[in-house]
C-alpha cells in the first residue's frame, strides 16, 4: 500500500494579530503591537496551500479556533451575556484578553505529534494534541485540536494531550522529526526536547518541551523503542530564539537538514539516528555550520522553518523557504548552494507567508504533516481536503468575513468578536464540521 506525507495547514483566523506573547520567540515580540492584516494572512496562507496542492502534493486544511476564547473567562469568573462577558474582560483583565484572542492555532505544527500508522505496534495513524502549555495563549488550544483532529481523521487514535503540568510541557510536532525510506515503511522518529521537567528552570528563554512530554507520546503511540530516538536542544539554539526545533532543523525522507547549534550533542544525535536506522535506511545529515549561516541569520531568516518536500517524479528533495531566506545574504547563499550541489535537496523555491512570519511562524510552522497510506488518505474527512474548489470557495469567505487589517485597539471592539463568530458559523457549513463544532454553537 502506498503512503505519502500530506501536510495540513492551520488556516489562519480572523481575529491575527500582534500581541508579542511568546517570549523567548523573537518575531512575536519584535513585531508587538503591529497592525496585522487578518485577510492578507489568510490568504497568503491559502496560496501556499494552494501551491502545494498543484505541485500534486496531498493537501488538507484544519479550521481555526473560536477567538475570544469566551470558556477561558467563565473559568476567570466573568458572566453574562457573551458581548457583556467580551466588555468587561477588557475592562478587569485586559492581558489575559490578549492572550484569548490570538489566531495561534495557525501553527498546524504545534497543533499534535503524529506517528504514521507503519510506525506504531498496532498498526494505526496516532495524534496526539500538544498542551502547549508553556503559553497560556496556547495553552487553550489543544481540547478544540483533539475536536478538529477526531473530525479530520476519523480512523486514527486521537489521544488526550498530556497532563497540563510543566512536567509534560508539549509543543507537538515542532520537536518531532520523522525519517524513513519508504514512506510505507517504518520510520525513525526523532524527538527532541529543551529540558527535563524535573530539573529547575532554565536561564534566559523558556524551553518548551520536556523529555517527559516526548517519553509519553512515544508510549501512548507505542513507537517501537529501538526506532526511537531523543535528542536535547542546545541552549545556545534556545538562547539565540529557536523556541521550537523546527526553527533550526527540519527533515525528510532520508535527510536531516539542521543547524550546527540546534543539538547539545550533534555526534550523539546522529550515532543514535544512525543505529536507530539500522536495517530500514542510511540517514543523510546536512549540517549547516554557523561559519556559512551565523544561527541568527538562519532564525532570522528562517532557513529551516521551511517545508523539506518531495515532489512528485522528482528524487531531490525540495525546500519550501519564507521571502525572508531569499532576502537575506546568508541564507540566499546557502540556498544557491545547496542547488547547484548534488546533495539531497536540489531545490529551493519561496513564498510569501510574511504576516505568520512576523509572529514567528515560517512555512513549516504553519503546516502539520501526516504521512497516510491510500487507504487512510481516502478516509479523511472531505471538508478537510483542499480542492480548487475549496480554495476558491476559502478565498471568497476571508474575503467576505475578514478585516483587512486589524489594530491593538480594534480588538477590544465587540463587534470583532460577532464577525469572528459569523465567519466561524459559515466555516462550519463550508467544512462540513457539523453546527457544534464551536464552543459560541454549543452556547
Ligand atoms: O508559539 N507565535 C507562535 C509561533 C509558532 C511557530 N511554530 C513552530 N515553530 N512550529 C509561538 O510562539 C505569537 C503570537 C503573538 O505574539 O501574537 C505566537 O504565538
Amino acid at each position: 500500500m502506498i503512503a505519502r506525507e500530506a501536510n495540513f495547514d492551520g488556516l489562519i483566523g480572523p481575529t491575527h494579530n500582534y500581541g508579542g506573547l511568546s517570549d523567548g520567540n523573537l518575531a512575536s515580540s519584535r513585531h508587538a503591537g503591529l497592525v496585522s492584516s487578518p485577510r492578507g494572512a489568510a490568504l497568503q496562507g491559502l496560496e501556499k496551500m494552494a501551491a502545494m496542492a498543484e505541485a500534486g502534493l496531498w493537501q488538507g486544511v484544519l479550521p481555526p479556533q473560536q477567538r475570544p476564547f469566551l470558556p477561558a473567562l467563565l473559568q476567570a469568573g466573568f458572566s453574562g451575556s457573551d458581548a457583556q462577558i467580551f466588555t468587561q474582560g477588557w475592562a478587569d483583565a485586559p492581558r489575559l484578553m490578549k492572550n484569548l484572542m490570538s489566531a495561534s492555532s495557525m501553527w498546524a505544527a504545534n497543533a499534535a505529534t503524529v506517528s504514521p500508522s507503519p510506525d506504531c505496534a498496532d498498526g494505526t495513524l496516532h495524534l496526539t494534541p500538544a498542551n502547549l502549555s508553556t503559553m497560556l495563549h496556547r495553552s487553550i488550544e489543544h481540547e478544540q485540536t483533539g475536536r478538529a483532529l477526531s473530525r479530520a481523521f476519523p480512523f486514527a487514535a486521537v489521544h488526550p494531550a498530556l497532563s497540563g503540568q510543566s512536567v509534560f510541557a508539549d509543543e507537538g510536532a515542532a520537536n518531532h522529526v520523522r525519517l524513513c525510506g519508504e514512506r510505507e515503511g517504518q520510520g525513525v522518529e526523532l524527538l527532541v526536547y529543551g529540558r527535563d521537567g524535573y530539573a529547575a528552570a532554565r536561564p534566559g528563554y523558556p524551553a518548551r518541551q520536556t523529555i517527559q512530554a516526548s517519553r509519553a507520546i512515544a508510549r501512548s503511540h507505542k513507537l517501537d523503542p529501538a526506532r526511537t530516538v531523543y535528542i536535547l536542544q542546545s541552549d545556545a539554539a534556545i538562547d539565540a530564539g529557536a523556541f521550537h526545533n523546527d526553527v533550526v532543523c527540519v527533515g525528510a525522507m532520508q535527510t536531516l537538514f539542521y543547524h550546527e547549534l540546534a543539538f547539545a550533542d550533534t555526534a550523539q544525535m546522529k550515532a543514535d539516528m544512525t543505529r536507530a536506522a539500522l536495517g530500514l535506511f542510511d540517514p543523510i545529515f546536512v549540517e549547516v555550520s554557523n561559519a556559512d549561516v551565523p544561527i541568527a541569520d538562519a532564525i532570522k531568516a528562517y532557513l529551516f522553518n521551511s517545508m523539506l518536500v518531495q515532489m512528485p517524479g522528482d528524487d531531490r528533495l525540495t525546500l519550501i523557504a519564507p521571502l525572508e531566506t531569499q532576502e537575506n545574504a546568508a541564507t540566499r547563499a546557502y540556498c544557491e548552494t545547496l542547488m547547484s550541489g548534488n546533495g539531497p535537496i536540489g531545490n529551493v523555491q519561496f513564498v510569501d507567508v510574511r504576516q505568520s512570519m512576523q509572529n514567528g511562524g515560517g512555512p513549516a510552522c504553519l503546516r502539520l504533516r501526516v504521512t497516510l497510506t491510500e487507504h487512510e488518505w481516502a478516509q479523511v474527512h472531505t471538508g478537510n481536503k483542499f480542492t480548487p474548489a475549496l480554495h476558491n470557495t476559502l478565498k471568497d469567505w476571508v474575503n467576505t468575513h475578514y478585516r483587512e487589517s486589524l489594530s491593538p485597539d480594534d480588538i477590544r471592539d465587540v463587534s470583532v468578536m460577532t464577525e469572528s463568530f459569523e465567519a466561524l458559523d459559515a466555516l462550519t457549513k463550508i467544512m462540513d464540521l457539523g453546527d457544534d463544532f464551536y464552543p459560541f454553537q454549543r452556547g
